[in-house]
């Protein structure tokens, strides 16, 4: 069996956040362990396709996608979400929805030149270009979490460092 949590992503476009939640997700497949992974993909084409990249526009999709980890925390899913969530209050806002424990902050520190450098879309690009506004890191701020449970950087550790590290903390906190 498992406990219910939700493990929060957060970090620059391009620092990891969907590949690392990706293979912790399969990691926890293997052992039986019923998931589900939030990101824009899944999100920002339904649920929060009115919202776009300004201040409150992100604020508003990170409480939407809050609200929906909760839920789905309550049904016993282990959530795993990828989103930015640059604003400290809003990150602080969805660990205040959950139980003691149930939130996991997960901090992507990858910094942000190497973010550019991977560019896999050619959004960093665009943004010095002027034909992106608001692109966080570059026009848009991104707060660094003052207290998150976990600090990733992926341009220092493998892909399977970083998913043993998260796997050892959830069993070390009895969730898995
Ligand atoms: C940041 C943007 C922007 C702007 C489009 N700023 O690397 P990606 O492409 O796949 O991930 C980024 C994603 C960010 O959406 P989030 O829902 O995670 O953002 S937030 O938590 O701040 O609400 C990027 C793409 O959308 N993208 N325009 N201006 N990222």
């Amino acid at each position: 069996g498992h406990k219910p949590c939700v493990l929060w992503f957060t970090g620059f476009s391009g620092s990891g956040k969907s590949t690392v939640a990706g293979a912790l997700e399969s990691a926890l497949h293997q052992q039986g362990v019923h998931t589900y992974l939030l990101d824009g993909d899944n999100v920002r084409h339904g649920l929060c396709k009115d919202l776009g990249f300004s201040d409150a526009d992100r604020v508003e999709n990170i409480r939407r996608v809050g609200e929906l980890s909760k839920l789905m925390a309550d049904a016993g899913l282990v959530v795993l979400t990828a989103f930015i969530s640059p604003f400290q209050a809003e990150r602080d806002m969805v660990r205040d929805l959950l139980d003691d424990g149930e939130f996991i902050e997960v901090f992507l520190d990858t910094p942000l030149d190497i973010c550019e450098q991977r560019d896999p879309k050619g959004l960093y690009k665009k943004a010095r270009a002027g034909e992106i506004k608001h692109f966080t890191g570059i026009d848009s701020d991104y707060q660094i979490p003052t207290r998150p449970e976990i600090v990733l950087d992926t341009s220092k550790n493998s892909l399977d460092q970083s998913v043993t590290q998260l796997v050892a903390y959830l069993k070390e906190k009895n969730i898995i």
